[in-house]
């Protein structure tokens, strides 16, 4: 399987079919992050390109992407997860105001729930109002923030400020295909995590998984 197949099948709206190119991966001891990365996001750059360059139209390009993103739950239902217990560390996500792009955030939501975080998906476009309201009431620790078209960049700084200023103190995450272009840390915080694949992710994870257990010890 190669992501170029697995780009044709979404643009035909075969979601079984993309399902089991994943689920294949998958019983074939393909980590998840890298399924993600290198099969699902090279994927959706590929339709990225084929729109570009005139190869599918607008159409196609909205089924291939509603497909992807309910290819993704039938997915992330069949994957293993730790179990969510009172302890479980806490984790939510949204994209900024006006952003609608939203697959590489569902991604890394659902790379958190399989490692045993209490998630909460806020989905593409939420004013900062209702970000700092919803992480006042859930004191999560951990944000992620996701951005990808460079005219939604100079609201960034101020969605970092104010959320790492509220009580649970979180710790912000930015994705963003801007990173491999520019550096986002002029709009963040020295704190701010910048995270552009889920291999980097899950490896980030793994090490703050072992502080906690070096911890408690
Ligand atoms: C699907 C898509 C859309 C869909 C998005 C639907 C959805 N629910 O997400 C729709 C149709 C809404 C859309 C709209 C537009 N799009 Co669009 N879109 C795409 C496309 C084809 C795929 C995007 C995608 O899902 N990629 C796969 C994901 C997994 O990759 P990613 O987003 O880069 O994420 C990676 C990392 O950044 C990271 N990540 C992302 N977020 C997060 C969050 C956290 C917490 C973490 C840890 C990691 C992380 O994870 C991924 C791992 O590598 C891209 C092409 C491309 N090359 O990506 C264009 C693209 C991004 N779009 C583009 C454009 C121009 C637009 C529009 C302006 C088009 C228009 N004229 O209307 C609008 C803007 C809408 C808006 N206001 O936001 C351009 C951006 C170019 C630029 N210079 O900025 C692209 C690159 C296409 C192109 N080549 O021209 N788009």
């Amino acid at each position: 399987m190669t992501p170029k197949n697995l780009a044709l099948a979404l643009i035909d709206g075969q979601s079984n079919e993309a399902f089991q190119m994943l689920e294949t991966l998958y019983s074939n001891q393909t980590t998840v992050a890298s399924i993600y990365q290198n099969y699902v996001t090279k994927a959706m750059q590929e339709i990225g390109r084929m729109w570009e360059e005139d190869e599918i139209t607008v159409a196609d390009e909205h089924l291939a992407t509603s497909t992807c993103d309910f290819v993704l739950a039938k997915f992330h239902s069949i994957v293993d997860k730790k179990p969510l217990t009172n302890s479980s560390k806490k984790a939510m996500f949204f994209s900024v105001e006006k952003e609608q792009h939203s697959l590489g955030m569902k991604m890394a939501a659902h790379v958190f729930e399989q490692q045993g975080w209490n998630v909460r998906f806020m989905g593409a476009n939420l004013p900062l109002s209702y970000a700092v309201e919803a992480a006042q009431r859930f004191s999560p620790d951990v944000i992620g923030i996701s951005l990808t078209i460079i005219h939604h960049l100079d609201q960034l700084k101020e969605y970092v400020d104010a959320l790492e200023s509220i009580n649970s103190h979180p710790q912000i995450i930015v994705g963003s295909r801007l990173l491999s272009s520019y550096d986002l840390l002029k709009y963040a915080s020295p704190k701010t995590k910048m995270v552009s694949d889920f291999e980097e992710l899950q490896t980030w994870m793994t090490e703050l998984e072992e502080v906690k257990m070096h911890e408690y010890h």
